[in-house]
């Protein structure tokens, strides 16, 4: 530790979605001085933001909540098997009154800088609030802003000529938007545009999809819960807690246990089949080789390839929405309710932008090479800066005055995704390096809150500070660069990749081992005295 300086907190929580939440309650409980600022007017972070229409959580709601308070788990009814955005979100603001960490949250402001002080050994963060800046100084510093909060708009030519309504998936007005009699373009068909083209379909005059790459989906399936399976749902809890620390993902995902290789045609058509009406992404673990070997994948891929030829009449669109080029499950498997039904509407076209690449937007629409499509609003469901946007738009120095956005440059290199050597003190809540969207995030998030608690308990009983050694931090990056290697998400440009954003190194940031296997490392780590930081 350095020499004292007045301290405003003991800690600073970047962000108040379920991540910033939860570690603002384990802090108060553990008794730190702690605060929290928060970009947006209210809790919930990524569902504060997605508020497109047919916003869903494609895990199911019985697994994507908070198990570490028994009798929030039990009183909250979810109603769904697949919740909206709007009930995730009062789930949240339920949790965030429940803990009584509203108090200690700075709405409408967004953390614009954070130095670390070496001579006093704490953090100097700016905030920044309707163009006033304010600073507060504090010893701990924890993000908690999310892996797909940075919205990407691509700069496509002209944009800012377009006369109509421009819209960001994740960035959705607050009020409803009326699409009534409508021409509505929507660009890009990952997780939220398969979720949102349905339901602007369904309201629209006119709906013109331009499709980059053709994406697998698979239906959601979804439907209310019943009685009976929330009436069971305390009684599963223990497992539930069990399956966190002992799954891949943090939750079953329940399998045959075979290869695909080795079964038989009849039976492995039987078996896709009935992962196919249950719904859902448990799809991709019907079979233990899918995921890591190429000829196995390709089984299951044109199974998906064959449903989407049975669903969309018209056998061109068909054929443009058929996916080529990438195994299935290396970008982001998508969830959906109608997605390829919905090109069967005549108002509803598909322009396949391989084809004819977009040129600009002009003030009536978009111009690809072959033609101009006149829309009146244009949807941009174009994601996001993954994993590192979110912190790298914060300016945030070290050691040194070093950069982290500079020391990411070539990708990012953590020790556990939860810390980074020459930023003493700073904790990163599912940050890269950690497995994040890898596995249920919620599992990945309660996992971290904990381990950055105890830790941050034993550094105020020692009056030290933490920092990530530069040797532990090279050997895990080389763990997570191991981990990806024995998977199949090289084969496709995706955003686990930074291959969706211009100019991004193109590194494998998740750690892809899985959340059992993080979670025991991590623990082990701890259990060394926090062998791989540096404790003075
Ligand atoms: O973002 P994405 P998302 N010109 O990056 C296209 C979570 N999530 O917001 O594939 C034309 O997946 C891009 O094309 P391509 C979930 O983890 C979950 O949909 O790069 N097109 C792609 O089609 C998810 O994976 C839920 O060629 C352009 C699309 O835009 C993650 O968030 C719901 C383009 C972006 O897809 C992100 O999903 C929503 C350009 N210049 C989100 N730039 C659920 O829980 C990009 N694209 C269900």
């Amino acid at each position: 530790m350095g020499d004292d300086a007045r301290i405003d907190y003991d800690a600073i929580v970047i962000g108040a979605g379920f991540a910033g939440l939860h570690m603002l309650s384990e802090l108060r409980k553990s008794g730190f001085t702690c605060h929290a600022f928060e970009t947006g007017d209210g809790v919930g972070g990524t569902w504060y933001w997605n508020r497109y229409p047919g916003a869903r959580c494609d895990i199911e709601s019985l697994d994507y909540c908070y198990l570490h308070d028994r009798e929030l788990h039990r009183d909250w009814r979810w109603s769904e098997r697949f919740a909206t955005g709007p009930e995730i979100r009062r789930y949240a603001e339920h949790f965030a009154e429940r803990a009584g960490v509203l108090p200690s949250i700075t709405f409408g402001t967004r953390v614009t800088a954070a130095a670390f002080d070496e001579t006093s050994s704490t953090w100097l963060v700016r905030t920044e609030r309707g163009g006033l800046g304010d600073e507060v100084r504090c010893r701990f510093l924890v993000t908690a802003v999310g892996c797909m909060s940075a919205a990407a708009v691509p700069d496509i030519t002209g944009a800012s000529r377009f006369r109509g309504e421009r819209l960001h998936t994740g960035r959705w007005p607050h009020e409803p938007v009326d699409l009534a009699g409508k021409r509505v373009g929507v660009i890009g068909t990952g997780s939220s545009g398969i979720q949102v083209i349905p339901e602007i379909a369904a309201t629209a005059a006119e709906v013109v999809v331009f499709q980059r790459t053709a994406n697998f989906s698979v239906p959601a399936g979804n439907r209310p819960l019943t009685e009976a399976e929330l009436a069971a749902e305390p009684e599963r809890y223990e497992e539930r807690v069990e399956l966190a620390s002992t799954t891949r993902f943090g939750h079953v995902v329940a399998g045959t246990g075979q290869s695909i290789l080795d079964t038989g045609q009849a039976e492995r058509e039987a078996a896709l089949e009935q992962r196919w009406a249950t719904g859902g992404t448990g799809i991709v673990a019907t079979f233990t080789d899918t995921g890591r070997d190429l000829e196995a994948n390709a089984l299951l891929a044109d199974f998906v390839r064959a449903k989407i030829r049975a669903t969309v009449h018209d056998p061109e669109t068909a054929e443009r929405l058929v996916p080529r080029g990438h195994p299935i499950g290396t970008k982001r498997l998508c969830v959906d309710s109608g997605y390829f039904g919905t090109f069967n509407s005549e108002h509803v076209r598909l322009v396949d932008l391989r084809a004819e690449p977009i040129e600009e937007i002009t003030e009536a629409g978009v111009r690809t090479a072959r033609a101009g499509y006149p829309v009146d609003v244009l949807v941009y469901a174009t994601g996001y800066d993954a994993f590192t946007g979110a912190l790298t738009r914060i300016d945030i120095t070290g050691r040194d005055g070093v950069s982290l956005a500079k020391r990411w440059a070539s990708g990012p290199e953590t020790y556990l995704g939860l810390a980074v050597a020459g930023f003493p003190n700073l904790f990163t809540i599912t940050g890269p390096g950690s497995t994040t969207v890898l596995s249920n995030v919620l599992r990945a998030i309660e996992h971290h809150v904990a381990w950055i608690t105890d830790l941050l308990r034993h550094l105020r009983s020692t009056g030290q500070a933490a920092e990530a050694d530069q040797g532990a931090q090279d050997d895990w990056t080389g763990q997570v660069a191991d981990a990806a290697g024995r998977t199949l998400y090289h084969h496709a440009d995706s955003y686990y990749l930074g291959a969706n954003i211009e100019g991004k190194a193109r590194v494998f940031m998740p750690y892809a081992g899985g959340l059992d296997v993080y979670r025991g490392i991590c623990d082990s780590v701890a259990r060394d005295g926090y062998r791989g930081f540096t404790l003075s």
